[in-house]
């Protein structure tokens, strides 16, 4: 197992001397954790309650209204999985309707930056482009994604992507959104107290909200985001704490939603804020990025990635961020103790958003530009602040290839002159690539703080398994130094060297933030389609994991590759362990329904030798010749 690295102790020491607690040692304090929760077996969806099961059988079996453990951890879950899908999708829709106000002329901080991208999608979306000028169509697409929300019956545009056998499936059993509201309300609504009590019931209008965010929420987020921001392009760019320099002004930009951290680079890179800062004695900006915000910038702009999920409070204790800039989600209310010991200043931007002890400066689409040079002065006029004794940043940076999507990973796999998956699908077929699994989702204390996904990653690609990545996961595993060409040199086994060598591509492909999941089931549909490798996304060999998973979101992502068709691991359970038929259910009586289940397993090796048995059943069942090269020898 590697070890934390020697920056991140250094600077976890500087904290400690402050006197401050961050995550690890809030984690500590957190445990043992409440094993009712853990297990999933409290309510406390009415006043009947709080409820708890007693898991040894002594005491209660059943709540006061009479809710069982079967009833009580599947409501659990699919609140997660609506709250988690109501994330992604409000993030789609704030991309969406920015598309709108610009082709409605409302804001001019925005651009059209792939036209290519917006014909195709209004095409999609039943809007002929011809003949319309780009406003035209960016306020016709705009309009019709935001409809995507709000439709009540007709089902969701972008369901036509998947395979035709996982729509008639979902068809089947009653589980295709109608639209991508509706179908989380829904949730919220069966799970309230007297209202759905059929665990497997429950899961089921689960799956149909986690299906309305990964083909619809977040598909839109990314396909709106490549619009106004760019198709992202394979680029080369730094990640780790190593980034933030010492003599510049550091803006660190923190959150999810593009519209923010796109314009707050712009504004950083503008003549007047450079000329400001060489006047408050530094000799430049910089612009870096925590989660996935910054794998927003830097798979559109190449700029530099500062850290993980759990570096966000590191990134301040560096005593060298003059501004922390967030928008929404995954942003730690304990940010502002870290940043009360430090020159740093937090800037809250978002009105669902606000911390107390944060500056709130209030974002607005129709004047950008404008709040992003007032937030970026406030940074530079902060440099001044700023005790050059107590700077420790860490020397540790990686260079790290990003930029990868379902459009343009056939052209990097060798289909230069065919827009054809068949350069990927071959290379199944012939066994250089045994398949291809998504690594995503958080970097978590419980689990080694990302250093499982790094494990992890290195044993699929040692047995020539093709990693695509999102997440604070590819962060993580980028700082590692996989996300690099020379890694597969290194690292893969002899089938997927010799691919990622003739192309030139690393053995672990980066497809951005948490939302470009939904590139991943672009590119299975695409694999599909493409044809030789089964005729549903259940039939591939491919898998997903988000070992350290944290967040209600990537149980949302988790359960839409589920219904989609994948197998998924998870390293610490789901809260459902408390009931036997949930469980059951979620990680086996799926698979006979939707082709997908999941898996629990803490263990990076344990986990790989999961996901490699996974897609060496496939590939027995598709009849495909065992993996070319042998397989190396698990180390479990
Ligand atoms: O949405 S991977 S910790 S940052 S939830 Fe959050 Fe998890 Fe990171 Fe992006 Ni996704």
């Amino acid at each position: 197992m590697s070890k934390e690295s020697k920056g991140t102790t250094d600077l976890k020491k500087i904290a400690a001397d402050c006197g401050i607690d961050m995550v690890w040692e809030r984690y500590a304090d957190q445990t043992p954790h409440c094993g009712f929760g853990q297990l999933g077996l409290c309510c406390k969806n009415c006043n009947l309650g709080p409820c708890r099961i007693d898991p040894f059988g002594e005491g209660a079996s059943v709540g006061t209204c009479g809710a069982d453990a079967d009833v009580i951890s599947a409501t659990n879950l699919a609140r997660h999985v609506a709250a988690g899908s109501a994330c992604h999708s409000d993030h789609g829709r704030e991309i969406a309707r920015t598309l709108l106000l610009y082709g409605e002329g409302k804001t001019d901080s925005y651009e059209v930056r792939s036209e290519e991208k917006l014909k195709t999608i209004a095409q999609e979306l039943g809007i002929d482009p011809s003949g319309k000028d780009l406003k035209e169509l960016a306020r016709l697409v705009g309009k019709a994604m935001l409809d995507e929300f709000s439709k009540q019956y007709d089902g969701l545009t972008f369901l036509n992507r998947a395979p035709k056998k996982q729509q008639e499936n979902w068809n089947k059993l009653n589980i295709t959104p109608q639209g991508i509201d509706r179908p989380i309300v829904e949730t919220m609504a069966r799970t309230n107290m007297g209202v759905d009590s059929d665990y497997k019931n429950i899961i089921m209008g689960a799956m149909k909200a986690a299906l309305a965010d990964g083909w619809g929420g977040s598909m839109i987020a990314t396909e709106a985001s490549d619009i106004l921001f760019g198709s992202p392009k394979a680029l080369r760019a730094k990640v780790n704490l190593g980034v933030i320099k010492e003599d510049e002004v550091n803006i660190i930009i923190h959150g999810h939603v593009p519209l923010l951290s796109d314009v707050i680079v712009t504004a950083s890179q503008d003549n007047e804020m450079l000329k400001l800062a060489k006047e408050k004695g530094a000799n430049g900006i910089t612009v870096a990025g925590i989660c996935c915000s910054a794998n927003e910038i830097l798979m559109r702009r190449g700029i530099p990635v500062a850290g993980n999920f759990l570096q966000q409070e590191l990134a301040i204790t560096t005593g060298a961020v003059e501004a922390m800039v967030v928008d929404l989600q995954c942003i730690m209310p304990g940010l502002t103790k870290v940043a009360s010991c430090f020159h740093t200043k937090l800037i809250s931007t978002h009105p669902k958003a606000k911390f107390p002890g944060m500056e709130h400066i209030e974002f607005g689409e129709e004047r950008a530009l404008d709040i992003a040079k007032e937030i970026v002065k406030k940074a530079i006029e902060n440099y001044t602040r700023r005790d050059k004794k107590r700077v420790n940043i860490p020397k540790e940076s990686m260079d790290l290839v990003a930029g990868f999507t379902a459009e343009n990973i056939f052209y990097y796999l060798g289909g230069k002159y065919r827009a054809t998956y068949r350069p990927l699908n071959d290379a199944i077929i012939s066994g250089r690539i045994r398949g291809v699994v998504g690594i995503v989702g958080c970097d978590n204390p419980k689990l080694q703080s990302g250093i499982t996904h790094v494990e992890l990653v290195k044993e699929l690609i040692r047995n020539d398994v093709l990693v695509v990545q999102t997440g604070c996961a590819a962060l993580a595993c980028a700082k590692d130094g996989l996300l690099v060409p020379e890694a597969a040199q290194k690292y893969a086994g002899n089938g997927l060297k010799e691919i990622c060598e003739t192309v030139g591509i690393p053995p672990v492909l980066h497809l951005g933030s948490c939302v470009d999941n939904s590139r991943i089931l672009i590119a299975c549909s695409n694999m599909v389609k493409e044809g030789g490798i089964g005729n549903g996304i259940d039939e591939l060999p491919v898998a997903g994991a988000a070992i350290e998973w944290m967040s209600e979101k990537a149980v949302a992502i988790g359960l839409y590759f589920v219904a989609s068709g994948a197998l998924v691991v998870f390293g610490s359970p789901l809260p459902v362990t408390g009931s036997a038929n949930v469980a059951k259910y979620l990680t086996g009586g799926l698979e006979s329904i939707v082709g997908g289940k999941w898996a629990f397993e803490t263990n990076a090796q344990k986990a790989a030798r999961i996901i490699i048995r996974h897609i060496d059943k496939k590939r027995n069942l598709l009849n495909l010749k065992p993996a070319m090269y042998k397989a190396r020898v698990l180390k479990v």
